[in-house]
């Protein structure tokens, strides 16, 4: 099993608001098409980011942080809506490449603890899988027990499944070519040996991003590789023509960043 995240910033343009690249994902939903031909074997779960889409508004609500009153529970209603078209578009675009992608709303599917996800339908992800189709999740809203609601990201949905699915690589294609050092070179590799010398260079975020920019991700990443020690994580970008599309066919000498134990 691989799982892909297209990156918000890679999908949206994360400085703007609801504003997609539909040409990337024009593209990329190509190359994940060919990818399948290649390897008819594959069995991908497909997930997306929020960019410009949900950031926007739930950072405008706060709905990461809980949500309580009742604008902040329309916030909740809204930062879904703005997924959900968001991811129309994406599953639109899979579909008419050729891949039979089939949309599953996290947030019918995930609970959260303070803001910690503490349980996930996998059952229908798997059933997806088995059925031959590409499942295809996303950063959403989800209910909470103690904060009421809370943001779920796509990679802490992925974790989440992680448990279940087992995947052999998480792949991250965003709109830089990895994770870049202070430099603007892209680190090879990363680990929790090196994690403290490449901190510095890792930033935030260039747009809204209600879910943390590279250092929590980074961090997640590699606290999700101890947890996981079959998986293996590569941070590629999909701006650049065939990266997705080399890295689902062969995700160990992809080029980028890999993300280790
Ligand atoms: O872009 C969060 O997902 P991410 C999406 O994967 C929302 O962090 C709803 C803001």
């Amino acid at each position: 099993v691989i799982f892909l995240k297209l990156g918000g910033s890679l999908i949206t343009d994360k400085t703007g608001v609801e504003a997609v690249r539909q040409n990337v994902v024009r593209r990329v939903a190509m190359e994940i098409a060919t990818a399948r031909q290649a390897n008819p074997g594959l069995r991908l779960v497909v997930g997306h980011g929020g960019g410009s889409f949900g950031h926007v508004v739930a950072a405008k609500f706060g709905t990461r942080q809980g949500v309580e009153t009742v604008e902040q529970w329309h916030g909740f209603a809204e930062v879904h809506a703005a997924m959900v078209r968001l991811n129309r578009l994406v599953t639109e675009a899979l579909l008419a490449a050729g891949v039979p992608a089939l949309s599953l709303q996290p947030s019918a599917s995930a609970l959260c603890e303070n803001g910690r996800i503490t349980q996930i339908a996998a059952a229908p992800v798997l059933a997806a899988l088995d059925a031959g189709l590409v499942p295809v999740i996303y950063g959403d809203v989800a209910f909470d027990s103690e904060i009421g609601g809370t943001i779920i990201s796509t990679e802490e949905v992925m974790m989440a499944l992680a448990d279940e699915l087992q995947p052999a690589w998480l792949l991250l294609a965003g709109e830089v070519p990895g994770v870049l050092d202070l430099q603007g070179e892209v680190i090879p590799k990363i680990t929790a040996v090196n994690f403290d010398d490449i901190k510095p260079a890792l930033g935030g975020s260039r747009g809204t991003d209600v879910t943390g920019g590279m250092t929590s991700k980074v961090k997640s990443m590699l606290a999700l590789v101890d947890a996981q020690p079959s998986l293996s994580i590569r941070i590629v970008t999909g701006l650049e023509n065939g990266i997705v599309q080399a890295a689902l066919t062969a995700p160990e000498n992809a080029g980028g960043t890999l993300i280790s134990r």
